[in-house]
């Protein structure tokens, strides 16, 4: 029988709203969830009930905050094997893959259980004797999580999990193509001990998120907005909450690079790159965009990059693939466009491109009902192609070259985003030049540029978002304010910058 889901506010089912079916993208007739999307006044009523809930939620000390987050972690940990089928199920994760995004959470709850017992804040010198300086981080308030679907349950996590600790109270709107993946993480916090209100769940289209929101912020219920997408949907959150003197948290899109250098470990590159173009079908907002391989090397690595794509086990994500289906319909359409930025000047190295079916298969495999695209490596990119400047967030690689490690680097920044990087290479010298050239807020060296661990600063810079960062203790700053205190028990009036002491 097909799962019904509703949103959850308040601890209670929301109305049915309006028939959204979530599919199965490896069989794409077969309906996950049925999903009943709220609208924009739902959205708003569920800030108003977070609002209500949180101030209780935040009285109750961090410690025990933090053993109901150790509780999430152990249910999640207990539930793993499930919750991965579900997402392999929903949006055609690998397996394999899916494991990992649920890990993903554990580490998130094994690293914010103990913070806890920290949430540090200062004791500072005054310039003044009798006097003491003191700082507190305060909770924000209400946070409005707004979240992709190509890691369902991971990427939220990474919001809700700190905002929870700190003593916020959550509005989450997971993406609707996610919702049964989402709704069943929902269930798992809401079951470890989290009073009703602080945790709400809204299933909800754009236009009702957006419209829900603005009303929210007007309101003055929203006091933080988390959200993972596009950088075009960023820049229009990005502008609503500007319009009420709010800074957002938000993780955008990249056009991520990989520098293979003369001197690399080419087997070792082909293997990084075929992970971070194809995993989860190019769609990790950390995916590899383009190669920028030395001329030296190139045509080596090219030979050896189409090699290992052409023997990468692809299609049901259940069993041991690279590459299953894209996400959604949604997803499909956008990247059979792409396709189209292929140009003339361009060689697509792989055998073939575009959708997998009965009559364009790929070995034994056919995915002719799946939502299933051949991996393609495009050869010969010019920075002013569009395939080179625009993120594809699906199974398409570029390839371009060299001469010096300076037009390397600027070849890499010149899309502008700014999220993850890599530089394949054995000379260290390399690796430190191009950390400290390239625009992107995660670097790695030998690496993968997905695979992010969750207890490093998660985020990027231009077009990849705002320079905020999640994960690990820095999210910290998004979840909660500094508040700072002064205490004088000289008993008199001592005034800073004018009562300065002297030696
Ligand atoms: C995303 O695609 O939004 O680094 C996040 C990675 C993962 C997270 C990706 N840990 O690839």
């Amino acid at each position: 029988m097909t799962r019904q889901i509703v949103s959850v506010i308040g601890g209670k089912d929301a109305g049915p709203g309006t028939a959204y079916d979530s599919i199965n993208p490896s069989r794409i007739g077969e309906v996950v969830a049925r999903v009943g999307l709220a609208d924009a006044e739902t959205f708003a009523t569920a800030c108003r009930t977070a609002r209500d809930a949180q101030k209780e939620w935040a009285a109750v000390p961090p410690p025990v905050r933090g053993r109901v987050i150790a509780s999430i972690g152990r249910l999640v940990e207990a539930n793993t094997e499930s919750l991965a089928r579900l997402v392999t199920e929903e949006i055609g994760k690998p397996y394999a893959e899916a494991l990992g995004e649920v890990r993903e959470i554990v580490d998130t709850c094994d690293f914010f259980l103990g913070e806890g017992r920290r949430l540090y804040g200062q004791t500072v010198p005054s310039e003044m004797p009798d006097k003491n300086l003191f700082t507190f981080r305060v909770p924000v308030g209400v946070a409005a999580v707004i979240t992709a679907g190509n890691f369902p349950v991971a990427v939220p996590s990474w919001y809700l999990v700190p905002a929870l600790l700190c003593g916020n109270a959550v509005v989450w709107k997971p993406a609707e193509y996610a919702a049964a993946s989402a709704h069943a993480l929902y269930r798992i916090f809401a079951a470890s001990g989290l009073p009703d209100g602080v945790l709400n769940i809204v299933f909800a289209d754009g236009q009702a998120t957006y419209d829900g929101l603005s009303a929210a912020l007007e309101e003055g219920t929203v006091h933080k907005v988390g959200f993972t997408g596009s950088s075009a949907v960023g820049r229009t959150i990005g502008e609503l909450c500007g319009r009420h003197l709010q800074s957002p948290c938000l993780e955008l899109g990249g056009k991520n690079p990989m520098v293979v250098t003369p001197d690399a470990d080419l087997d070792l590159a082909v293997e990084g790159a075929l992970f971070a173009g194809f995993g989860t079908a190019g769609q990790r907002c950390t995916s590899l965009g383009t190669v920028i391989a030395h001329s030296s090397v190139h045509d080596e690595f090219v030979r050896r990059y189409a090699a290992a794509v052409a023997a990468a086990p692809l299609g049901d994500p259940t069993g041991d693939v690279v590459l299953g289906p894209l996400l959604d319909h949604k997803f499909a359409t956008r990247f059979e466009e792409y396709l189209t930025w292929i140009e003339p000047h361009h060689t697509v190295v792989t055998e073939k491109s575009g959708r997998i079916t009965a009559d364009n298969p790929r070995g034994d495999f056919t995915g002719e009902d799946g939502l299933y695209y051949h991996p393609v490596i495009v050869d010969g990119l010019r920075p002013t192609d569009r395939l080179f400047l625009e993120e594809t967030f699906g199974p398409i690689v570029g390839v371009t070259t060299y001469e010096s490690l300076d037009e390397a680097i600027d070849l890499a920044n010149r899309p502008g985003y700014g999220l993850s990087s890599s530089i394949y290479t054995t000379d260290p010298k390399s690796a430190f030049r191009f950390r400290a050239g390239i625009g992107a807020g995660m670097v790695s060296v030998n690496n993968s540029t997905s695979g992010a661990e969750a207890h490093l600063p998660f985020g990027g810079n231009g077009k990849s978002g705002n320079g905020s960062r999640q994960s690990g203790m820095w999210v910290l700053d998004q979840f909660t304010r500094w508040q700072s205190m002064n205490w004088d028990y000289s008993g008199r009036l001592q005034k800073a910058q004018m009562d300065v002491a002297e030696i």
